[in-house]
């Protein structure tokens, strides 16, 4: 069977590990330094629950300030992976402003987000505890929360097989409910307006979403991508081009028959 895709965006304080969880997980080693200005996508195949997955992952840089395009990346975004550092209590606090702001920009209080503590190694220089980041995953209404090491790489492949399942509960979630309450086969006629899969239903709002995302920071306008510096291909298996995107877009389309 075709593997799926997901997208994941790795959002939190600069320093925190982002792009250091991103490079363990996707190409098994550990960054002592990396450019922290530096965005970029990765992929990287995984299992999970028996079934073949895609993550698409971007490791996000420069949360300080609001731009149009981590408006647009968070939009697209399936899942988020919220990094704090277990050494240092700001970047934890960090992470309420910016869960918020995935809720508004999502328009939904229960988007798939997982809690993440990096730098758990570092035991001694530890300010925030177990227990207190847990009680806001708590408050966020959820359990997905886990402490880890980009260094030993404890828990990091736990993080990316949990958002990947909080994405694919949602969805059934959506599709239970588009069955629910899908009408009765349309005419022909009826079908040529809005968007439709090939068995001549309507795809739900979230059905809309979850299948006809483009994921690409390739689509915004140079502009846009002015603030942010892009890594060479250095880190990233399988970087992901402009060209590369349509590619699986096409691909995308072909298989689903949207009409739009
Ligand atoms: N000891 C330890 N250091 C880490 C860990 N994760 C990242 N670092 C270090 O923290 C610094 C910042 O990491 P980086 O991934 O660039 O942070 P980002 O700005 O959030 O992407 C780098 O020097 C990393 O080597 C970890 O789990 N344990
Ligand atoms: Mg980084």
């Amino acid at each position: 069977m075709a593997s799926r895709e997901y997208n994941i965006v790795v959002l939190g304080a600069g320093g925190v590990g982002k792009s250091a969880v991103t490079v363990q997980f996707v190409q098994g080693i550990f960054l002592n330094s990396y450019d922290p200005t530096i965005e970029d996508s990765y992929r990287r195949q995984m299992d999970v629950d028996g079934r073949s997955c895609t993550l698409e992952i971007l490791d996000t840089a420069g949360v300080e300030q609001f731009t149009a395009m981590r408006e647009l990346y968070i939009k697209n975004g399936q899942g988020f992976l919220l990094v704090y550092s277990v050494t240092d209590r700001s970047s934890l606090q960090e992470l309420i402003k910016l869960r918020e702001q995935v809720c508004r920009i999502k328009d939904n209080q229960h988007v798939p987000i997982v809690l993440v503590g990096n730098k758990a190694d570092l035991g001694h220089a530890r300010t925030v505890s177990f227990q207190e980041a847990k009680n806001l995953a708590h408050n966020w209404g959820t359990s997905s929360f886990y402490e880890t090491s980009a260094r030993t790489a404890a828990h990091i492949d736990d993080v990316f097989a949990d958002i990947v399942r909080q994405i694919q509960k949602r969805e059934s979630a959506a599709a239970a409910t588009t069955e629910a309450t899908a009408p009765e086969p349309m005419t022909p006629s009826s079908s040529s307006s809005g968007s439709s899969t090939s068995h001549g239903r309507n795809l739900s709002a979230s059905e809309k979403q979850a299948h006809g995302r483009n994921f690409s920071i390739g689509a915004l306008s140079t502009s846009d991508r002015r603030s942010t510096k892009r890594s060479s291909d250095r880190h990233s298996e399988l970087p992901v081009s402009k060209g590369g995107f349509e590619k699986k877009k096409k691909k995308k389309s072909a298989g689903l028959c949207v009409i739009l």
